[in-house]
């Protein structure tokens, strides 16, 4: 825990108790991770219990372990050592074991989106950004389907709301 404190103190640079979105941009690249402003908000939603878009000491070890988990998920694919990149038909099978039922049109859409450069593969970067926007929009669908029905009715404002809640 000490470490964990450590590391929050050298993250929150103007020594604020809180890590901004800036903040955090700056540490991940820091580590080698260019993440737009947009996905770093993301990976602070994931972890912010107080809904404040900062991190407080006390959501930091949940966003320590995100990160850990969602790079170890990575390393497990096993990354082509000289790019640093996992084939598409890898991450396919890495959703599918961690429980996404995605038909195949919407497989397509999801690697058209997060492979922009249309390599065939993703970088640890884009699998982030996948597993945030995945995470984000199952937290938002059942939001909307409580029961776990598996249908959800939107008006247009929801939609919008759902939409803008998953990026
Ligand atoms: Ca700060």
């Amino acid at each position: 825990m000490a470490s964990l404190r450590q590391w929050f103190a050298k993250v929150d640079r103007d020594a604020s108790g809180h890590i901004t979105a800036m903040e955090l941009q700056a540490a991940l690249a820091d580590g080698g991770l260019n993440f737009s402003v947009g996905t770093v908000a993301a990976i602070i939603r994931q972890c912010d219990s107080s809904g404040s878009g900062t991190i407080s000491l006390a959501d930091f070890e949940r966003l320590h372990s995100f990160l850990e988990t969602v790079q170890d998920t990575f390393n497990q694919m096993g990354p082509d050592p000289r790019t640093g990149r996992v084939p598409l038909g890898e991450v396919a099978r890495e959703l599918a074991a961690s429980g996404y039922h995605l038909e195949p049109e919407v497989q397509k859409a999801l690697f058209t989106k997060f492979d922009p450069l249309r390599a065939n593969s993703m970088g640890l970067q884009e699998f982030m950004a996948l597993t945030l926007f995945l995470r984000s929009s199952t937290a938002t669908f059942k939001a909307y389907d409580p029961e776990g029905s598996g249908v959800v009715h939107l008006t247009y404002g929801q939609f919008l709301y759902a939409a803008v809640n998953s990026i």
